[in-house]
């Protein structure tokens, strides 16, 4: 019998540093023909609008349309999807959107200010961007529940206008997609994927306005045009492939952390998915557990990949030393399947998730717990938050002087301006100084 191939590693062994290391090697890829590819569809887009859109639309997407006005689906549509869709589904994405929803209100940045004794007001206004541009994508990697996780939050900010773009590859819309944006409240779509979808919302043409923010998960083409848009644009992350590491004390059942491991793995041959244990009989009762499951799911192939290539069994001596790993790999998704996972909260500090106890399903993070499933990836929790309502707002510093400030202020600027020899700045603060 053919068996799953899984690197099993013990932290204890000499060279571990190394193979922990390998494992977790993950070049983000850039390619010099699909940079140029990509600057190519930007230029065209930018230069001639529409008329670049329908080429690339119906080149990519074999899909021929003969105007602007053709790529947007109208509202009536996405209202019809929802009702076309079956009723389970419908709640599910309801359901979802709530609990999203109730999330991230717990989110919103408030403004605020204080007066200082001489009457000076200090503050920070928050304010929603106006425009937000949502990139969803289009074939087998279209995930209605990314739609939810990525409008909601700007929705949430107090967003005025988002705009959807999806690829629709030979004119096949996704009904649960578009059902979703009706529940998200997105007020815009457009038939539109790939490098040129990123180049329209970021340079707006006759019939897509330009955004100040684009967001959402793509395929490289599409990466690699949010990245030479970005400072035109905002744009959220990069995101690499999935990943979960799960750490399990050896009570849950294997086969439960068995398919926790291939919930991940099945998104991509790249994802990485992790067991760390302190029990060695229970990592094998896991790799039996996995090789029985494996067989049963249709998506077997590329969870063979995953596991083969990036999957990994770490066998540790103990709580602290399985810490020390967790806060090392920084996984974008941390399941903690022990018996008091809140006593071991304190410890962990980079994770973007963390699912506690044995009843915590990743899969739940990724449908309707309610927070966010866009994580940071590839070790970047170590300085990075799940996606939220704060990256759909921003911050103005609010100053006001009274007079009795200005005249404080007034010298120590003065003072301060003429030491770096900006006269300018130190006459400006120095006229409000009473003599
Ligand atoms: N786990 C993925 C999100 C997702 N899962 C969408 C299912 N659908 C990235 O965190
Ligand atoms: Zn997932």
């Amino acid at each position: 019998m053919k068996m799953l191939k899984v690197r099993k590693l013990f932290a204890n062994d000499e060279g571990f540093k190394a193979e922990l290391e390998a494992l977790l090697a993950w070049e983000t890829v850039s390619n010099d023909s699909v940079n140029q590819i990509v600057k190519d569809v930007l230029r065209n887009v930018r230069e001639k609008g529409d008329a670049a859109l329908l080429e690339y639309t119906e080149k990519f997407d074999r899909l021929a349309l003969s105007a602007g006005a053709d790529l947007e689906i109208p509202k009536a549509e996405l209202k019809a999807a929802l009702e076309r869709i079956p009723a389970d589904q419908r709640d599910g994405l309801e359901l979802s959107a709530k609990r999203v929803r109730d999330y991230h209100e717990k989110q919103v940045g408030k403004s605020w200010s204080y007066t200082e004794d001489d009457g000076t007001l200090l503050g920070q206004q928050v304010t929603a961007l106006d425009k937000v541009g949502l990139y969803v994508p289009g074939g087998k990697a279209a995930y209605p529940s990314s739609v939810i996780m990525n409008a909601i939050p700007a929705k949430v900010a107090g967003v005025p206008e988002l705009i959807m773009v999806v690829p629709t590859p030979d004119g096949d819309v996704n009904d649960m997609v578009l059902a979703a944006a009706e529940i998200c409240g997105v007020d815009r779509v457009f038939k539109l994927g790939g490098a040129q979808a990123v180049a329209a919302l970021a340079y707006g043409t006759e019939t897509v306005p330009p955004v100040d923010k684009i967001v959402g998960p793509g395929n490289i083409f599409v990466a690699t045009a949010k990245r030479e848009v970005f400072g035109t644009v905002g744009i959220d992350m990069i995101a690499g492939p999935s990943e979960i590491l799960v750490y399990c004390d050896g009570q849950t059942n294997p086969d439960w952390i068995a398919m926790d491991l291939f919930s991940q793995a099945e998104h991509d041959e790249d994802a990485q998915s992790i067991l760390v244990t302190q029990d060695a009989e229970f990592a094998e009762k896991v790799y039996e557990s996995m090789n029985r499951l494996v067989k049963t799911l249709p998506r077997e192939e590329i969870i063979t990949k995953a596991i083969t290539d990036r999957g990994a069994i770490i066998v540790v001596d103990d709580e602290d030393q399985a810490v020390e790993m967790i806060n090392y790999i920084a996984p974008e998704h941390l399941e903690l399947s022990i018996e008091d996972p809140q006593a071991l909260l304190p410890k962990i500090r980079h994770a973007g998730a963390i699912f506690m106890g044995r009843y915590t399903a990743e899969a739940l993070g990724d449908y309707c717990a309610g927070p966010n499933h866009v994580l940071p990836t590839s070790r970047t929790a170590r300085f990075s938050s799940p996606l939220g309502v704060y990256d759909f707002q921003k911050r103005s510093s609010l100053i006001m002087c009274s007079a009795e400030g200005a005249n404080v202020l007034g010298q120590v600027a003065g003072v301060l301006a003429d030491g770096e020899g900006l006269q300018a700045h130190a006459a400006s603060a120095r006229y409000r100084v009473k003599d």
